[in-house]
């Protein structure tokens, strides 16, 4: 037989095995597709276990977590403005559905580079545990204990690799011996005491060596027996981690929580304070919390359990302290308020504005009680996270019912809304005001502090713009000729609007109805009858504030500190 150098032969230890012409050798294509999905299932285990191991440490340290949360930190604004805008509220979907799909191509070319070198195969799965070990680790508010799921997955990834390259990489010999041997008979050299070293060391090469030796066997049967183990290992471990994780979840807490009753209500609503139910398309004067726009930087939604909450404040207090939230619930000048706010990320005719009855304390007492001194011009205002939002003290201490809320629309804050405690300041930008999940408030300067945002070059300090926006008709619709509203909201928080017109092509500006104002800091819906002629028309729309205030017209971007720009849009009558 031409080339059949046996692995009886002692001498041939070191020396490669040469394909045998009847070993089942098996084409290239195969093992390659086979190698690289190996990867895919090693990258499986090892996002299996590291879900696991997270239920024990916290949700914030699971890789993918943390590396998607690093992400949101490293992005460029321009390009997370881009996903706000284009995803929305999905961003943070389309960001851990992209890290998996970075993972998975990963983890496909490491299976391939694993099938030619197990080294750099087993580097390429440590490398990977590193990168999801530094990003939780490097967290504000990560700990040592932090970067065990990343390890742990890392050790079990390159376990499950190294199990499915085995089959694909089969010393020809060895599957070509019971043909040779006649005899049923895997262990023939096994039994055989002096053989063992040669075995050992033939394993060793087997576990670590180059794989793609020529003529080396494929195992298809074995392979696909370890890769469904694996799968299943992956999916119990994945499945269950994530099950185990729900014992962070507070919802339940969250249910059991009664807030106070506010010792000062919300002002009665005026009679037909909301025209949503008459106009079909117009934005009701309170947003339901499942409709509230949300917008943050937490991939997982942080999870406080209201007996741990603790708010403490530091920096620049002449009397510095801690409150839990009964001693936050038991005060006696809890308010209830309707207030809207605004991201300064919202678009010309965007949808980032809510308008909900809050339920809290004023922010300015809180904060004289405790002493805050006057040197001080920012409050830093860091979630559970670490993630900051610095609020100006002077807005925080004068701006009318800026407040410490928990209450939602007859609700403890949504969890996404930054459940237990938040802060709200009416007529500012959230980004600068109404930071979640609120655990502390340092008392501090903006020469000494820059908050998140404005490390990413956003205004320091973010009033809100005077802004409007027509909610219908739609856009581009088409609809019958004849008369039909027009109709939409204006805001202009703790100034009021005073003002809003209405022009239709190149007619002149009309003024629309206003719904009654319930505050100054929250919209007015705006309702203008038109009779539309067949045909294009556009319709432009802006706002005056009750100072006077005209809404400006240049229009700009979001970044860095609130668009500007009247709303305009196109339809036809048919
Ligand atoms: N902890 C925390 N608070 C935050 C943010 C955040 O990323 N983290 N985003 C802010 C921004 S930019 C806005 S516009 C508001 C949005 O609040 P909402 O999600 O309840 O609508 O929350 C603010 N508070
Ligand atoms: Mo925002």
């Amino acid at each position: 037989m031409a080339g059949s150098v046996r692995r009886q032969s002692v001498t041939t230890s070191a020396q490669a095995p040469v394909a045998a012409p009847d070993s089942p050798g098996a084409p290239r294509g195969l093992r390659n597709a086979l190698a690289a999905l190996a990867g895919l299932l090693s990258a499986a285990v090892a996002l299996g276990f590291a879900e696991l191991t997270a239920a024990l440490v916290g949700p914030a340290s699971s890789p993918v977590i943390a590396v998607g949360d690093a992400v949101i930190t490293l992005t460029p604004e321009p390009v997370k403005e881009f996903a706000i805008r284009n995803f929305g509220e999905n961003d943070k979907i389309v960001l851990v559905a992209g890290t998996l799909v970075v993972i998975a191509v990963y983890a496909l070319l490491l299976g391939l580079v694993a099938l030619r070198s197990r080294p750099l195969g087993i580097l390429g799965i440590a490398l990977f545990g590193f990168v999801g070990a530094l990003a939780a680790f490097t967290r504000p508010a990560g700990s040592l204990l932090d970067v065990l799921p990343s390890i742990v997955g890392a050790g079990a990834g390159i376990l499950a690799l190294l199990a499915l390259l085995v089959p694909l990489t089969a010393p020809s010999g060895a599957a070509a011996a019971p043909a040779r041997h006649g005899r049923e008979a895997p262990a023939a050299g096994s039994a055989d005491p002096a053989h063992a070293d040669e075995r050992m060391v033939e394993r060793l090469r087997e576990i670590l060596g180059s794989g793609d030796r020529k003529g080396a066997a494929l195992d298809r049967r074995r392979f696909f027996l370890t890769g469904g183990v694996a799968l299943g290992v992956a999916a119990v471990a994945g499945g269950g981690g994530r099950l185990l994780q729900r014992r962070f979840d507070v919802a339940e807490a969250r249910a059991d929580l009664s807030l106070p009753k506010p010792a000062s209500a919300a002002a009665a609503l005026p009679r037909g304070a909301d025209l949503s139910g008459e106009i079909d398309g117009l934005t009701p004067l309170f947003t339901d919390n499942r409709e509230f726009y949300r917008v943050d930087t937490a991939i997982s939604v942080p999870q406080i359990r209201p007996s741990d909450y603790k708010l403490s404040l530091t920096g620049m207090f002449d009397s510095p302290r801690s409150y839990t939230l009964p001693e936050l619930f038991e005060r006696d000048d809890v308010i209830e308020r309707d207030i809207t706010i605004t991201c300064v990320s919202n678009e010309v005719g965007g949808q980032l504005a809510g308008t909900a009855r809050w339920i809290g304390i004023p922010l300015g007492a809180f904060l004289r009680e405790n002493g805050v001194q006057s040197g001080s011009d920012q409050l830093a205002c860091r979630d559970v996270n670490g993630m900051t939002i610095g609020a100006p003290t002077r807005s925080a201490l004068d701006v009318e019912d800026a407040m410490l809320a928990f209450g939602m629309n007859g609700e403890p804050l949504p969890v996404e809304h930054g459940f237990p405690v938040r802060m709200l300041i009416p007529g500012l930008y959230g980004y600068v005001s109404a930071c979640k999940w609120l655990t502390g408030i340092e008392a501090t300067t903006f020469d000494a502090f820059d908050a998140y945002w404005v490390e990413r070059d956003w205004a320091a300090e973010g009033p809100i713009k005077v802004a409007s926006r027509i909610d219908t008709p739609a856009p581009l619709r088409e609809f019958p000729a004849g008369r039909r509203a027009i109709a939409g909201v204006a805001w202009a928080q703790t100034r009021g609007i005073a003002k809003v017109e209405v022009r239709v092509d190149e007619e002149d500006w009309a003024e629309a109805e206003l719904s009654p104002e319930v505050d100054a800091d929250v919209w007015r819906q705006w309702v203008l009858p038109y009779d539309f002629p067949a045909g294009r028309h556009s319709i432009t729309v802006r706002a005056t504030s009750a100072d006077g205030e005209e809404q400006v017209e240049a229009r700009a971007t979001p970044f860095p500190s609130g668009s500007t720009g009247w709303h305009s849009i196109q339809v036809v009558a048919a």
